[in-house]
């Protein structure tokens, strides 16, 4: 099955994407896993996100990865800060807010899938179950199937999440049993170097990417130390960004990261050498087949 979108930034997708189509990079802010007071520059308040996000737009981000926290910084899946989160996201900026649907690993199947009534313009969707460090990330089939089934009564489009190439599988399946997501177009971000996942580097990313479905996009992100090596192979197949500290919160040996705006803004500098600069939020929507719902 073809899954091209019929937008014209979506033309220039496929596997492997032009070398000049530009490059769309989201930003992964928060997680679920980092400890405030592990990490203070971590934004966990409304406040604190729509400042990350004004600053990451302004770095040459075109989509914001959400995960909100309780009062005590803690993740949280509360629908009404979950809505609170997305209006105020959507007042300050024109990113295209995505929630993440796989919140911490020890929220419930119910409460990940009642994220989608929060009604983002989109959202993550993990197509297996993946080890997690000492945990696991749990997402059966039936889960799987139910969300994305929900993401396409809701009108949410969906961003696969690929941890391991099993995931890959499962995502044809899905595509096979439930047909093309809302908006008309795949989208897919291989997230690697999860400990229990695909490990970072560039080799098993063009494997991986030769396996998704035909006509997708992707972007990859590394976890950790594989942040750069990933980023690079990425630019190199023709692929997408995400960068943030969900994913990483060392800028270089021993120098934290101080915020996600430089992480963007070196994302952004490395798609520039790339001769493939930034993608804006207006093309963004257009190759995802996402609408502007401000
Ligand atoms: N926090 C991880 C267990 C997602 O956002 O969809 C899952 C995660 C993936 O971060
Ligand atoms: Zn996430």
């Amino acid at each position: 099955m073809s899954v091209t979108s019929t937008g014209s930034a979506g033309r220039a997708g496929g596997r492997i994407a032009r070398p000049d189509q530009a490059t769309l990079i989201t930003v992964a802010t928060t997680g679920a896993e980092l400890a405030k007071s592990d990490v203070p520059a971590l934004p966990v308040t409304i406040d604190e996100l729509v400042t990350t996000a004004k600053e990451c737009r302004a770095a040459g981000a075109s989509v914001i990865h959400v995960h909100i926290r309780d009062d005590d910084a803690r993740p949280t899946l509360d629908l009404v800060r979950l809505a609170d989160t997305v209006r105020a996201l959507r007042e300050a900026t024109d990113l295209i807010v995505q929630l993440s649907t796989g919140g911490a690993v020890t929220d419930s199947y119910d409460s990940r899938l009642a994220v989608l009534e929060a009604r983002p313009d989109g959202c993550s969707l993990t197509c297996g179950t993946v080890n997690f460090g000492d945990d696991v990330f749990m997402n059966p089939w039936g889960f799987v199937s139910e969300l994305y089934a929900r993401t396409q009564a809701l009108g949410v489009v969906p961003e696969f999440e690929l941890f391991d190439f099993g995931h890959i599988a499962a995502l044809h399946r899905l595509l096979s049993d439930h047909g093309l997501p809302f908006g008309g177009h795949v989208h897919c971000d291989l997230v690697m170097g999860v400990p229990g996942g695909m490990p970072g580097n560039a080799a098993t990313l063009v494997q991986a990417v030769a396996a998704l479905p035909e006509g997708a996009t992707w972007s990859a992100t590394g976890i950790g130390r594989s942040t750069l090596p990933v980023l690079f192979a990425a630019l190199a197949a023709g692929g997408h960004l995400r960068v943030g500290m969900e994913d990483t919160i060392t800028y270089a040996r021993g120098r934290p990261v101080v915020s996600n705006a430089e992480l963007v803004e070196r994302a952004a500098a490395a798609a520039d050498l790339a001769q493939r600069p930034v993608m804006s939020p207006a093309d963004a929507r257009e190759m995802l087949g996402v609408p502007d719902q401000r």
